[in-house]
This record gives C-alpha cells, structure tokens and sequence, in this order.
C-alpha cells in the first residue's frame, strides 16, 4: 500500500510539493481553495478533497502552503473536529510569533505542530539545493516523519521552538536582500557609465563577492569572541571609503539610499571607539 500525504495550498510553491509526493508514488490528498487549480495534478493521479475536513482526514501527515499565516488558521478553522492525531507540517513563511501562535492552537485540539521554512524556489524541490528548516515541540513526530520531508530537499531540525525555523528562515532571506540590495546599488553604479553592462560587470563583481564571502568567517568569528580586533582594514579607514560610494553614487545620478544604513552604524561605531577595530563591530549597532 502506498503512504498517504495531503497538501494544503497550491500556488506556485504547493502545486510542486504536490507534484513531488504524486511521482515518488504517494497517495497524494490535495486542496486549494480556489479548486481548479488542482486540474494538472489530478490527471497526475492526485486526489482534489472537496473539503478541508476530507483533506485533513485522507492522511495523517498534513503539509500546507499557503499564502501567510492567517491563511491557514483560517483554513484549519473550517475542519478542528478532524485535527486529533493529525501531524500538521507549516511551510508558510510569516513571523517565529505567529508560528508559535498557530503551534498553540493547532496542537490544543491534540494535533502535533512542525513550522517548516523552505530555502528554494519552486523549480529546486527535490534537488540536493533545496534546505528545509523545521521546528516544534515534538523532535520525536519530525524524526517519524523525516523519511517522508526528505523527498523536498535537505531537511534541518532546529529545535523545539516553533518559532526558530521562521526566525532563521527570516534571517536567510534577510542576507539574501542584503546581497541583492548590493547587487543593484553596484551594478546601477557601475552601468552609469556608458558601455558598462550588467552582465559584464557581473563577471567582476562575482568572484569579488566570494572572496567577501570568505571574509565572513573571519567577521563572525569577531563577533561570538566579542573582539573585533581587525586584521588589517580598520573601520576609520572604511569610513572613509564608503564615503566615497556615498558621493560618487550622487555624483552618477545613483541612490545611494540602500548603503546609508551600513555607514550611517559604520560612522555611530567609530564615534563610540570602534575606529582602530574591524567592521564587525557595527554588531553592537544593530539594535
Ligand atoms: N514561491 C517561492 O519562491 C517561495 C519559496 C520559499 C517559500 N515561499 C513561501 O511559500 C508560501 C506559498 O508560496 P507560493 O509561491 O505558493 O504563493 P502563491 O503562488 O501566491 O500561492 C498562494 C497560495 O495561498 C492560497 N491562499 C491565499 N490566501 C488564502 C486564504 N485566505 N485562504 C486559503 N488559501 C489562501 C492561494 O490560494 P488560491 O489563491 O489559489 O485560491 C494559493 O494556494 C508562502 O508563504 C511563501 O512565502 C514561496
């Protein structure tokens, strides 16, 4: 007999976890509030619930996916008589809070609850790029269900805060934003001069990222040591420079609105005697 899964949600991200479990042979339950979505997956071989109740009840392993938050209380409201014993897996992105507050409520009408946040865009489900992050009180319910998660990608359990997957999750799309804010703000500086491309100076600014990247090592090293002590470019001098990005950005007809942040806290560390250590120490200004 094969195993059971339903799904909750198929957007862009649902319709591929969906589509995931129906070729590696699940009983695939799915649902959506707008039905006809379903159509392609159903002549895959999945199953459209007509209810969330026949969704909850065809499994009991429960994936969602949906929009936000308020979405899945407001889809699980319509069917909490099924939810006793049920494990309910949460791969929508939204705040550690909420998760936790769902956590609560799901698991006061004896479900077990597992927040999830997914690092992947639809098209890497199931690839080796694709990280899941997990978190709930049950470490035992996700090691149950482990064999069954692993068909979507790399699954990591962090922990029995319901909130910690969202809060990394968080955290990873917050780095991803600063790379992209990076991305723009260099390559609108560098484009303003005639005959410079994008993807040209893409082939400059690539291998320059990753040997910053490397340099993170060192940075996050300073900052769980509490000593920022630099090992050679002192955040004076950096100051200094990233004056120049200010100014030169204005002088091109550039925003330099996505770099004041970092040396408006690069400037406040300085002043407060940071001047002679490295730029880790801008950690202290992040409140
Ligand atoms: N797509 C991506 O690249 C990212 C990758 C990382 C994880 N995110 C998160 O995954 C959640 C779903 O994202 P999505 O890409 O599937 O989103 P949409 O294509 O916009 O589909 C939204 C689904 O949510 C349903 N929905 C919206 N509001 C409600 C509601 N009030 N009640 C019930 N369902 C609702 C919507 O239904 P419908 O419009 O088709 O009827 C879709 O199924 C999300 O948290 C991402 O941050 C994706």
């Amino acid at each position: 007999m094969s195993k059971q899964i339903s799904l909750f949600g198929l957007g862009a991200m649902g319709k591929a976890l969906a589509l995931k479990y129906v070729e590696t042979g699940y009983t695939t339950t799915i649902w959506n509030r707008s039905p006809g979505k379903a159509e392609p997956l159903v002549a895959r071989g999945a199953k459209l619930a007509s209810t969330v109740a026949d969704g909850i009840e065809a499994s009991t392993l429960i994936l969602i996916c949906l929009l936000d938050n308020a979405s899945v209380k407001e889809t699980l409201s319509k069917a909490t008589p099924s939810l006793p014993g049920k494990t309910i897996v949460n791969l929508t992105n939204g705040t550690p809070s909420q998760a936790r507050q769902v956590s609560e409520w799901v698991t006061s009408f004896g479900a077990v609850y597992i927040h999830g946040g997914i690092m992947a865009v639809p098209d890497m489900i199931g690839s080796p790029h694709s990280v899941l992050l997990y978190s709930g009180e049950s470490p035992e319910a996700f090691d149950h269900i482990e064999s069954d998660l692993a068909y979507l990608g790399t699954s990591k359990f962090l922990g029995t805060d319901p909130g910690s997957a969202s809060l990394h999750d968080l955290a990873l799309l917050a780095g991803m934003y600063g790379l992209f804010s990076g991305f723009f703000h260099s390559t609108a500086l560098a484009t303003s001069e005639a005959g410079t491309t994008a993807s040209g100076f893409l082939q400059l600014l690539t291998p320059w990222l990753g040997a910053m990247t490397h340099y993170l090592g060192a940075l996050a090293k300073q900052i769980d040591d509490g000593d920022y002590t630099t090992q050679g470019s002192n955040l004076a001098m950096q100051v200094a420079g990233i004056q120049n990005i200010v100014k030169a950005s204005k002088e091109q007809g550039v925003s330099p609105a996505f770099i004041l942040p970092i040396f408006e806290r690069m400037g406040r560390a300085v002043e407060k005697g940071h001047g002679e250590d490295d730029v880790s120490a801008v950690i202290e200004f992040m409140g």
